[in-house]
């Protein structure tokens, strides 16, 4: 079943950033429940910042699903990376992104891998770099299965990361993983916009892998926003037979409120 979700960040180092609610989760709860979204997906600085007893009654209070949790916080508060070439970061890394997975397990939610993949560079090559890449995301999703959880993998555009930047790019990695891999990806439709030759191809090329998107449009303004033909891409994304979350991953314009508002318009236009 495709369901409806939308993120707040806790994060006050991410302002800017591409997140639809900041002003905690009570408040983020209410707005995801007046507007009649299915989830809410949380960004925050790691499982401290995060009461699970709290977060629990809120989401039973506001009839709501935890969608996913995101790691980025590792990254643009510790620096930590997955592909680092200090090998004591790198195990640091991984340590940060299983406390984060026993946060969202609790609520059947995946932990996604975004910033924290890296980059590759002078000191440790591509090769490498995916090696190791691929090597963290199979242990994280065998750790995930406790949970009965998937881990979420997503690549970014190459502005964000330089390993993978496809839909394409991504399912070559997870390939490596065998046949029984618990690993996911996350198909986020702004860095689609920008790296896809054509986005519907790129969703039709994780089918069947593709655990989780991020719903956003090509300026990751709210879905509606934007250029990207949602008429096309909603059509391919029940072609493909996805089954999961269309988690609003958007900047709040022209306010928290009205992004939030805009997308639910959108989801019930193109899926209800
Ligand atoms: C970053 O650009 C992004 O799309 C996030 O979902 C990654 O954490
Ligand atoms: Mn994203």
């Amino acid at each position: 079943m495709i369901k409806s979700a939308v993120t707040v960040s806790l994060v006050e180092a991410a302002r800017g950033g591409p997140f639809v609610l900041w002003e905690g989760l009570e408040s983020a709860c209410k707005t995801a429940q007046e507007l009649g979204f299915d989830a809410i997906e949380v960004f925050s600085l790691g499982p401290e910042q995060v009461d699970s007893d709290v977060l629990e009654k809120l989401l039973n209070d506001h009839g709501l699903e935890l969608a996913a949790v995101g790691t980025g916080a590792g990254k643009v508060k510790h620096g930590l990376t997955l592909t680092s070439p200090c090998s004591e970061e790198r195990q640091k890394a991984r340590e940060f992104i299983k406390r984060i997975i026993d946060m969202g397990g609790r609520f059947g939610a995946g932990a996604i891998l975004g910033s924290m993949q890296g980059f590759w560079n002078d000191e440790v090559s591509k090769e490498d770099a995916l090696k190791l890449l691929a090597d963290a995301c199979g242990e994280l999703g065998e750790y995930a299965r406790q949970f009965n959880v998937p881990f979420i993998y997503e690549h970014l555009n190459r502005f964000e990361t330089n390993l993978c930047n496809t839909v394409a790019d991504n399912v070559t990695l997870l390939n490596t993983l065998g046949d029984d891999h618990n690993v996911v990806i996350l198909a986020d439709l702004f860095h689609m916009n920008i790296e896809e030759v054509d986005i519907c191809q790129g969703l039709r090329d994780g089918q069947g892998l593709i655990g989780h998107i991020h719903f956003v449009d090509s300026n990751r303004r709210p879905i509606g926003g934007g250029h990207i033909d949602m008429d096309a891409v909603s059509a391919t994304i029940k072609e493909i037979g996805y089954e999961g979350y269309l988690s609003a991953e958007a900047v709040p314009y022209p306010s928290e409120y009205e992004a939030a508002k805009q997308t639910i318009e959108s989801y019930n236009k193109y899926f209800g």
